[in-house]
């Protein structure tokens, strides 16, 4: 595997894969956070390097989007909402179910959020972050927005490993699968992830296989069994991610997440996703009744 879309050494000052691999496509290393891949500073404008690098791969890394501070005060403001959402017994947000479990207290807690930037304005104000528009320039059309009101808006997943979890893991998907279930074409886009835990690979998270996203209808609907398959890829890479870091993928890109082998707190994983949408505006309201798409997603991936 060649990660690096330009030549040399990446942004981390790392080479390439050698034979000291932890079967994530990622060399061991002394610093947990390192990645065999180049990983970016968030500027004003995409660099043709990092243009470059996505197309190729389908996916870019940027350190520390937000503060630790801002981390803190996201994750409070969940807290507070899920009590909220949990005191009403919420069953589903604009049609989406949310997905209820139980953390290692014992306590009832939400692992999966959808449109919580409507239900919050620390989260709505996030998504105002007009740095986000820079990445509008991988897709290149006009009409792209970020999807506050469209697909499942903002979600928050929160992954723990332990009996009464109900969201550990997250079978192989394609994000861009719902335009089929929807009955429309597949559309480009984008779904940004900002991180809310320290993940290293060797405690699970976000697997990508490089390069799935421009190979055609037949690799998107056909590549794994959707939500099914949780089974380790030979060219999956993981993503070594720390609190306030930004990713973006391409929505026809193949992933999962993978469970933690650890129980407990250090299972314990959190983080955002946002899409980058163009083409027909859908959006979702009270009225919307659940995808099959999203009924999967949610009786799935204990
Ligand atoms: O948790 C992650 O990093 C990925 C989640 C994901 O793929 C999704 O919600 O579609
Ligand atoms: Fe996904």
């Amino acid at each position: 595997m060649d990660l690096n879309a330009t030549s040399g050494a990446n942004r981390n000052g790392e080479g390439h894969l050698n034979g000291n691999n932890t079967g994530n496509g990622q060399p061991k290393s002394k610093d947990p956070y390192k990645n065999d891949y180049p990983v970016f500073q968030f500027g004003d404008k995409l660099t043709a390097e990092q243009k470059t690098f996505f197309d190729k791969n389908g996916f870019l890394h940027f350190k520390r989007f937000i503060s630790q501070d801002q981390v803190t005060q996201l994750l409070n403001a969940s807290q507070d909402l899920q009590n909220e959402w949990i005191s009403k017994g919420l069953k589903s947000i604009n049609g989406v179910p949310i997905k209820y479990g139980t953390d290692i207290n014992g306590d009832r807690i939400v692992q999966r959020f959808a449109f919580i930037n409507q239900h919050n304005e620390q989260f709505a104000e996030l998504l105002r972050d007009a740095r986000l528009k820079n990445l509008f320039d991988l897709i290149g059309a006009d009409d792209c927005r970020i999807g506050e009101t469209e697909k499942d808006g903002l979600v928050l997943n929160h992954y723990i490993n332990t009996e009464e979890s109900n969201y550990s893991q997250l079978g192989w998907h394609t994000d861009a699968l719902r335009d089929i279930f929807q009955g429309q074409k597949v559309m480009p886009m984008l779904n940004v992830g900002i991180h809310l835990d320290n993940s290293t690979t060797d405690n699970g998270g976000l697997r990508i296989i490089p390069g799935t996203h421009n190979k055609g209808l037949g690799t998107m609907l056909f590549k794994k069994m959707y939500f099914i398959s949780h089974k380790p890829d030979k060219k999956e890479v993981g993503l070594n991610v720390e609190a306030g870091d930004l990713t973006v993928h391409d929505g026809r890109l193949w992933h999962r997440v993978a469970r933690s082998p650890f129980t407990g707190e250090k299972s314990r994983r959190r983080v955002m996703y946002v899409p980058i949408i163009t083409g027909k505006f859908i959006p979702r309201d009270k009225h919307s009744k659940p995808l099959f798409y999203q009924r999967l997603i949610s009786i799935t991936n204990k």
